[in-house]
């Protein structure tokens, strides 16, 4: 990590307690560097990998991994500049068509985003676009609904990174597709919510091609010791801004080549 750690292992501990109890009762806190104004990006991954450890120690399983803020239009929306990554669990997955309850959530949003799932173990530091192509298996359609846990949506990287990059709910559907058979990209992408378009965008709209945040994703689980295992579920983050849902909402994403993915909000 390019950042070096300021925070104590009691301090690591604290905040991660204060981040999983707004995610997992559903309320919002202030952002962790009002507190730690010299909380770093380090700092902000100690956190995070401190809120995984125990999830998995409670049972959740590991699916896999996103990468966040991938996007200009992301990064001018949530005002940083830098992508960011987190990990994905069976527990936040939705089935396509679904109805997700919005009452365990504080203020959720929804993203379309083109997902990844690996055939072979990638490993950085120096993982490219070419890299993870070889090594993917097939890539989907998904809509990632997203939930800062900090008031008002207001955050800075550092506290993102210990919210576990806003990761609340996955949706995967559509059409599986061979990343050889595709142009990724440049898909084009609609979202509608309520039957009215809301947003579109390209998929080079992530950092020129969804594949290059994969590889950036890797290059940074590599500055934290791991690598990204065969069979990982990898969403390379959102192409246009992220759009807030509520109760009655329905979504549509429909993805040119990768067919469509729909869910709708109930309380
Ligand atoms: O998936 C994302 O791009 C979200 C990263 C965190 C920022 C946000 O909550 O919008
Ligand atoms: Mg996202």
């Amino acid at each position: 990590m390019s950042q070096h750690l300021t925070l104590s292992r009691e301090d690591i501990v604290r905040l991660c307690e204060r981040v999983e109890g707004a995610q997992t009762r559903a309320y919002a806190i202030p952002k962790l560097t009002d507190e730690y104004p010299a909380m770093t990006i380090a700092d902000g991954y100690a956190v995070q990998a401190e809120l995984r450890r125990r999830f998995i120690a409670q049972g959740h399983k590991l699916i896999g991994w996103k990468a966040g803020l991938t996007s200009k239009a992301k990064m001018l929306q949530m005002g940083v500049n830098v992508p960011s990554i987190g990990f994905l669990t069976d527990r936040m997955a939705r089935p396509e068509s679904s109805a997700i309850k919005t009452s365990d959530l504080v203020h959720p949003r929804v993203e379309c985003e083109v997902a990844f799932v690996t055939k072979t173990t990638l490993t950085g530091p120096g993982c490219t676009l070419q890299m993870v192509l070889d090594a993917t298996d097939y890539v989907l359609p998904a809509v990632e609904i997203i939930d800062s846990r900090f008031s008002g949506f207001k955050f800075d990287l550092p506290s993102v990174i210990a919210d576990n990059g806003s990761s609340a709910r996955y949706v995967g559907g559509g059409r599986a597709r061979y990343p050889d058979d595709i142009d990724l990209r440049t898909l084009g992408v609609v979202m509608e919510k309520n039957g009215e378009i809301v947003t579109m965008g390209a998929s080079a709209a992530v950092l020129g091609h969804p594949a290059e945040a994969i590889a950036m994703l890797v290059n940074i689980l590599a500055e934290l010791g791991e690598v990204l295992p065969a069979g990982s579920f990898v969403m390379s983050g959102g192409i246009t801004e992220a759009i807030p849902v509520k109760p009655g909402d329905s979504i549509v994403a429909r993805f040119q080549e990768l067919g469509s993915v729909s869910m709708r909000f109930i309380d």
